[in-house]
């Protein structure tokens, strides 16, 4: 029995959809974001990007993988690192700022957020010049290495950061890519992958609940970057402040240990800051803790 035998074309969607032998791209898929998307990557136009007074060049959008770094500049700077100081600047991926010459140059992969540092620490093995840094949780561990915070130096400790920081790293996608998409921004409501994805994005959450039931924060007493990473998305999703009505859907007020965790990190007040950056509603643009007044 083939699977065309245990699944006829004519269930599909739409019915009687049968892949081509050979992908090609004809026309935009429908639904938010549609607009950007291409099978290609690479720069569309020529555009520089703009440079503020501070070491860190921050290029971003106030998104859950945004706010991550945001989060961090503003945590760094409650705990006393002057040189953590930075400028935010936004990058509307609605408008295809991400695939500005200048932005390419720094994320190859187009997706905000993407640094530079132009005062790296550099050791005597290290070429001059400014450090790029792409990936949240790249950035997150680059700023955690280089002003000695919010990663613990023990073995134990490091390690069990690191794994939460690429937990998140691998699991958000199947919320927000997953889940996220089908349930709010997909042209059509599909029972099959709404399923699929609320089933992960449940099983997530129970994951997290389980360990945040023994633990105050992800690695044991000590708020770290595993925290900023998984915050923005599963603590934001938990206080429902993500993906509409989503909280609901997914009965998030049953994971009562996440909610404990996600109120915690809520009130902190690096975090009340980091979440406004890069935002039309927010702070457009980060130069100076005046911009919050
Ligand atoms: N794995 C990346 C994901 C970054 C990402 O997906 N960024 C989205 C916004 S949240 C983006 O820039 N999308 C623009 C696009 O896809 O063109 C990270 O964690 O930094």
């Amino acid at each position: 029995m083939t699977n065309d035998d245990k699944f006829p074309p004519e269930k599909n969607q739409p019915a009687g959809y049968v892949p081509a032998k050979i992908w090609t791209w004809e026309r935009e898929s429908g639904g938010v974001f549609a607009g950007i998307n291409r099978p290609t990557a690479g720069a569309r136009h020529d555009s520089e990007l703009p440079v503020g007074e501070h070491p860190h060049q921050l290029y971003s959008l106030g998104t859950p993988n945004g706010m991550k770094v945001t989060i961090m500049f503003e945590e760094l700077l409650q705990a006393g690192f002057a040189g953590a100081e930075y400028d935010a600047w936004l990058i509307d991926i609605s408008q295809g700022d991400q695939f500005g010459s200048g932005f390419v140059k720094v994320n190859p992969n187009s997706k905000i957020p993407a640094l530079i540092d132009r005062q790296p620490r550099l050791t005597a093995a290290d070429q001059p010049g400014p450090v790029t840094v792409f990936e949240s949780a790249s950035i997150l561990l680059y700023l955690a290495e280089k002003f000695g915070a919010f990663l613990p130096q023990d073995l134990h400790g490091r390690t069990a950061t690191l794994n939460w920081l690429m937990w998140q790293m691998g699991s958000a996608p199947f919320l927000g890519g997953g889940f996220g998409h089908f349930y709010v921004y997909a042209p059509l409501k599909m029972e099959y992958a709404i399923d699929r994805f609320a089933m992960e994005a449940k099983r997530q959450l129970d994951v997290l609940d389980r360990h945040l039931a023994e633990h105050p924060y992800m690695v044991g007493d000590t708020y770290s970057i595993a925290d900023m990473a998984i915050w923005p998305w599963y603590g934001r999703l938990a206080l429902e402040q993500i993906y509409d009505d989503a909280g609901t859907f997914l009965s998030v007020n049953d994971y009562q240990h996440v909610q404990r965790w996600a109120g915690l990190i809520d009130a902190r007040p690096a975090v009340k800051r980091g979440i406004l950056v890069n935002r039309k509603d927010g702070v457009e643009e980060r130069h100076s803790a005046a911009d919050f007044d």
